[in-house]
């Protein structure tokens, strides 16, 4: 992975630490799942597809690209290359780029350390970090309303679980 994709990690990784003490979190899970997050964002799309069939996953991600694959396909790879086989925080890497209608706190923590980790700019972000310093949960409703609002804006398809997961998210917050 390149310096600037591990550097995020390693931000990720700590801002994971922060949410879990704060939460009750388990930290080192946290701090292992932040830096393992994304571990699979630079794998060339030719290996993801292979990973789709080998895996016997549904042919529906085939529609997508690398955004939705390396969480939710991403884990085989942690799993073959790194030996890593923790099942919460394999979850929480599955998660973390759509979030789930569930997702354990370890999950929400990778979700929105990836979000508001301080290399992070985009327009809201001071908002994220403020919504999710106060609770963690309201900050999952902010961002999948948020990544919501981004794709259609940008008339980007939308991943079925993602719009589930904001569903459940409304739901369960309101
Ligand atoms: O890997 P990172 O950039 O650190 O962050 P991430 O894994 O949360 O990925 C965010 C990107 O994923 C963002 O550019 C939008 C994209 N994304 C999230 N949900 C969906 C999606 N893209 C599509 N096409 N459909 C989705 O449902
Ligand atoms: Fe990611
Ligand atoms: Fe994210
Ligand atoms: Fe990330």
């Amino acid at each position: 992975m390149t310096q600037k994709r591990f550097a995020h990690c390693q931000r990720t990784s700590a801002m994971a630490v922060k949410l879990a003490e704060q939460n009750g979190g388990d930290v080192l899970r946290a701090k292992i799942g932040g830096l393992v997050h994304d571990y699979a964002k630079q794998i060339p799309d030719a290996d993801f597809i292979q990973a789709i069939h080998d895996h016997h996953l549904p042919d529906d991600l085939l529609h997508y690209g690398n955004a939705i694959w390396h969480g939710i396909v991403g884990v085989y790879f942690i799993e073959d290359e790194l030996g890593l086989h923790d099942p919460a925080i394999l979850q929480a890497v599955q998660e973390h780029t759509t979030g789930s209608p569930e997702m354990p706190l370890l999950a929400q923590i990778i979700y929105m350390a990836d979000f508001i980790e301080p290399g992070r700019s985009f327009p809201g972000v001071e908002k994220a970090r403020a919504i999710t310093a106060k609770n963690l949960q309201a900050g999952v409703l902010f961002q999948l309303s948020h990544e919501l609002t981004y794709l259609v804006e940008k008339q980007e398809p939308i991943y079925p679980l993602t719009f589930t997961s904001y569903n459940a998210w409304v739901k369960r917050i309101s």
